[in-house]
């Protein structure tokens, strides 16, 4: 622990005063960061009942963590964005007055911390000192999210120095679960009666109540690294994206970054670690991070990118051998575990992770459970918190202060029709049409009516302004790049009618990034089709696939009437803004209508 004494932030030492006044915890520590700190809480967090620890020799230094059921997910009805002026939070946020909100919220903290342990984790979100980076502090009252953002985060002694007297972003968390004396705690505290998750953008502070889950809980993800974040890249002429960032190697050894947004269950962490199929000797994946992205100009307008993690918190069921080989070896060991099920062998299990469950498990909530139960044993949002320097797809360049250049924006939804495997958009401003448009299906629904759930960019839930004007900064960017990254959108759900999905996807995936870095270097051939320019069958490298041409014909199909019909859909997300939207948006889509005109039958 950091003595309190020795800290010589005169801002920090008084907001550590004034919390400690409001929430009066028993008491205070302040994280170094260290190792022998991690293991002293995760030692805390079993003794408390919290954590169990896992068997050594199946899953090393790994623990397994029940939440409250009440408590499983981020929760977007309780987010708020408080702006003085409403409009600025946009028609997509839960928009709340600043004031009001000080106020409820000054209430609910008010002793929220009694008979516990006040943790101050200073973070930073990027390298400590670099001036792509942000340093914020996070007081919470929960030891889980102590050890948590120790794997998601740079935090502690480095972060003090490199903050010196600046400036930093308050991150105030509590659980909301005060204790009287000799009452006795739960394995999980939280507040069953309120929740807030809220961004104060007007003086950029961040304050989170009654949960400790996930991106509720874990500040520097969401709250900062995208709500915090977007704002201030818009004022900055930088941007802060629910992305991935990759880079594809090809056998001359040249990597090519890409960064790829996707709204949640489209597999954005399992693109992010891809390993590419036999046949596809020498092309590599090599991953910089899974879920978020800052990117800004350069001073010779080219965008360079840092993934401001320093761990991954990615969803449990679903993950294999198959589907992520290179997470697999990650949360070998060093892992928490939170809401998987538990072996018989002191090891965890969830969904998926092998094709026949075993006969007997203890599930999320500790009740016993088989096969039979009727009932998952994992909750579906049951994940892993694990350092990124486990994973072995890892790129060195993610340690760089100064990031990654980017090629090309890759943005994909989970879409059963009208949307081919790949095209590339004729230019930035068509790009930014299709990211602002983007969505996915709630199901994965055979019927080409399926009702698409519109999440522009992916950020929906994590945009911390106007949406209109982050749709206007994406257009500005045009202008400011000398450089301009191409953009591409993907479609790996594509189905026939009879419901089969059209490609093989995942480990496949690496023959549409073939040709997206082909484009980039000019040397990959397209036909010019209505959205776009598309890959014949001859420009993606089959290697290795039995892929015939009328399926690929099937997968890449543009019918002209279902386009137009998904352009017309738009009109509600767009209308939605009101005059904030840039008319841009409504020009683009009328002439990619008026693209189609030719081909739609006459009536
Ligand atoms: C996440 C999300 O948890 O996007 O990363 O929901
Ligand atoms: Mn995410």
């Amino acid at each position: 622990m950091q003595d309190p004494t020795t800290m010589t932030n005169p801002a920090l030492n008084q907001w550590i005063d004034e919390v400690r006044a409001l929430c009066e915890p028993d008491q205070v520590h302040v994280c170094d960061g260290s190792e022998a700190e991690y293991q002293r809480l995760c030692k805390t967090l079993v003794t408390a009942g919290t954590f169990i620890r896992l068997d050594e020799a199946k899953r090393p230094n790994s623990f397994l963590c029940r939440s409250d059921p009440g408590d499983v997910a981020r929760l977007e009805h309780r987010t708020f964005v408080c702006t003085s002026n409403r409009e600025d939070a946009g028609p997509t946020n839960n928009w709340a007055d600043p004031a009001s909100m000080r106020v409820e919220l000054s209430r609910l903290f008010k002793g929220s911390m009694r008979g516990r342990t006040m943790y101050v984790i200073p973070f930073s979100m990027g390298q400590p000192g670099s001036d792509l980076s942000m340093i914020g502090v996070q007081i919470t009252d929960s030891a889980y999210v102590a050890v948590s953002m120790k794997l998601m985060a740079h935090i502690g002694l480095p972060v003090l120095r490199a903050l010196g007297t600046g400036e930093f972003v308050r991150c105030l968390h509590s659980v909301g679960a005060p204790l009287a004396p000799g009452d006795r705690d739960v394995p999980w505290p939280c507040n069953a009666e309120h929740k807030y998750i809220v961004s104060f953008q007007d003086d950029g502070s961040i304050a989170s109540f009654g949960s400790g889950y996930g991106g509720n809980a874990l500040l520097g993800k969401k709250c900062l690294a995208l709500r915090t974040a977007s704002l201030k890249g818009r004022q900055e002429g930088w941007l802060a994206e629910h992305m991935l960032i990759m880079g594809v190697e090809a056998p001359t050894g040249k990597t090519t970054y890409v960064a790829a947004a996707f709204p949640s269950a489209c597999g954005k962490t399992n693109f992010a670690m891809l390993l590419p199929p036999e046949g596809f000797a020498g092309w590599k994946v090599k991953t910089i991070g899974d879920d978020i992205a800052w990117i800004r100009p350069d001073a010779v307008g080219t965008l360079r990118a840092i993934n401001p993690e320093t761990g991954f918190f990615g969803v449990a069921p679903g993950t294999n051998e198959k589907t992520n080989p290179n997470m697999m070896a990650a949360i070998a060991r060093d892992t928490i575990f939170t809401n998987c099920a538990l072996t018989p062998d002191g090891d965890v299990w969830w969904e998926g992770l092998t094709d026949v469950p075993p006969p007997a498990l203890v599930d999320w909530r500790g009740l016993d459970w088989t096969p039979q139960a009727g009932r998952p044993a994992a909750h579906p949002n049951a994940r892993f918190t694990v350092s990124r320097d486990r994973c072995p797809s890892m790129d060195p360049s993610a340690a760089d202060p100064t990031g990654v250049q980017i090629s090309a924006f890759i943005f994909g939804g989970r879409l059963s029709h009208t949307f081919p495997l790949v095209f590339e958009a004729r230019d930035w401003r068509e790009g930014v049409y299709w990211a602002a448009t983007l969505g996915s299906e709630a199901t994965a629904a055979a019927e080409n009516q399926a009702a698409t759930r519109r999440d522009p960019f992916a950020m929906l839930p994590f945009c911390g302004y106007n949406m209109a004007d982050y749709f206007t900064h994406w257009l500005s960017m045009d202008d400011r790049l000398v450089n301009v990254p191409a953009i591409f959108r993907v479609n790996w759900f594509r189905r026939d009618e009879g419901g089969a999905f059209l490609w093989p996807g995942f480990r496949h995936n690496v023959r549409v990034l073939k040709w997206i870095v082909q484009r980039t270097e000019n040397t990959g051939d397209g036909e010019a089709a209505s959205v776009g320019l598309v890959p014949g069958y001859d420009d993606i490298d089959w290697n290795g696939l039995d892929y015939d041409r009328q399926t690929f014909d099937a997968l890449m199909k543009l019918d002209p009437a279902e386009l137009e019909r998904e352009l017309q859909s738009h009109d509600a997300l767009l209308q939605s803004f009101g005059q904030r939207l840039p008319p841009e948006l409504f020009a683009i889509r009328r002439a990619l209508l008026d693209g189609l005109d030719g081909a739609l039958p006459q009536n």
